[in-house]
């Protein structure tokens, strides 16, 4: 890998700004990573293109991603769902590095060819669920692979949004099938699945057994134009909502869920794991703190994760400075543009591996919800 690190990005809205603000932030604090470079901009409206790079720090922009991969060391791909499988083979094949945002791909089958030409590239290529670099995240992994809630029995995940619940609230590519893979299933119960999978699948084994059922509760959106006046209406083809239930390897069992539609939700993602010995409680919207139940305690402990010997905290304040939501994203690049640099891939970056797991859950939800039964994975 050369001295510097050329970074081409596919995509610049709002994870585009994510990961644009993750890796101005590198040197910075996180000064043993590999030097990198904002190189290209790669996206088809080149006057917004040249805007979002000024402001993002990107050295040039480009509409055809061919030709940008070509000129770049690594390639993001933060492109909507439809879009992840093409440019992300063509630069795995071309032997550039691949960071591509969630969910792997719109479909198993989508998903499957990414995985094998990961495989086959033999270079790092991460999947972006970046809620594993949350602290508090690490810590109940800790705690759970050290036994201190013993055998795990239940897991429940759940993911509430409220962006939906207004059915005039605009169509968008999210909404459609063909450009999406799925609605909130995709979108949202991807994140879930992959927690679930990176906390306690190294004691549960994988899933092996499941239900579940989709919903679409609003099945016509209004398109607007830049006058805000309605144009058309599009049909909603996806979930808006789904849940799931699961049985793991070991017999732990577990129920998933997330909606769109959830009012007084904005982005309530929480997680809980119940052992035989306690139990683990997280919330995104108090991402500093795990709750804990171990030993003889009598109920949950707020352990605020913010100490210098938890995870990534050193790298910013004392204790008690708590992080955000964009410091996952500054980790989660870290530790990619790490491997990257030194060919060596650490269990905590999600590869395509792992996206194509949590592919084939979504599609077993999906052929329960069309067969109404259980189905094995
Ligand atoms: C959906 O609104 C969304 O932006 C997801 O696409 C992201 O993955 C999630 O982190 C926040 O919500």
């Amino acid at each position: 890998m050369t001295e510097t690190i050329d970074i081409g990005m596919l995509g610049y809205r709002f994870i585009g700004k994510a990961h644009s603000n993750a890796l101005a932030r590198q040197a910075m604090f996180f000064p043993d990573g590999p030097e990198i470079n904002r190189h290209t901009l790669i996206g088809r409206n080149e006057a917004e293109l040249r805007e979002a790079a000024d402001r993002f720090g990107f050295d040039q922009v480009s509409t055809d991603w061919e030709d940008a991969i070509d000129s770049v060391d690594v390639f993001y791909n933060l492109g909507p769902n439809h879009l992840h499988e093409e440019p992300s083979i063509a630069a795995l094949e071309a032997g550039v590095p691949v960071l591509c945002e969630k969910p792997l791909a719109p479909t198993l089958k989508t998903a499957e060819r990414m995985r094998d030409a990961a495989a086959d590239a033999a270079v790092p290529a991460g999947c972006a669920f970046n809620y594993r670099f949350v602290p508090a995240i690490q810590y109940a992994k800790g705690l759970i692979e050290d036994g201190e809630i013993g055998e795990i029995r239940h897991v429940r995940g759940r993911y509430l949004q409220d962006w939906l619940v207004d059915p005039d609230a605009p169509w968008a590519w999210r909404l459609d099938k063909e450009l999406a893979g799925s609605g909130a299933l995709g979108d949202l119960g991807a994140h879930t699945v992959d927690l679930v999978r990176f906390l306690v699948g190294e004691v549960t084994g994988e899933i092996d057994r499941l239900s579940g059922q989709l919903q679409t509760f609003v099945d016509e959106r209004p398109v607007y134009d830049d006058d805000g006046e309605v144009t058309a209406h599009r049909e909603v083809t996806v979930d808006d909502a789904y849940t799931a239930q699961l049985t793991f390897a070991n017999g732990a069992i577990g129920t998933l869920e997330a909606s769109r539609f959830a009012s007084g939700h904005k982005n309530d993602h929480t997680i809980e794991v119940h052992g035989s010995k306690g139990s683990l409680r997280f919330s995104l919207e108090r991402l500093n703190e795990l709750e804990v139940l171990t030993g003889d305690a009598r109920g949950y402990e707020t352990v605020l994760v913010t100490d210098e010997s938890d995870p990534y905290v050193e790298a910013w304040w004392p204790p008690g400075h708590v992080l955000g939501w964009e410091h996952t994203f500054v980790h989660e690049n870290y530790e990619f543009l790490h491997a990257v640099s030194t060919g060596d891939v650490p269990d905590v970056l999600p590869t395509f591996e792992d996206g194509y797991a949590v592919q084939c859950v979504l599609a077993a939800i999906e052929a329960s919800d069309e067969r109404g039964e259980r189905v094995a994975l």
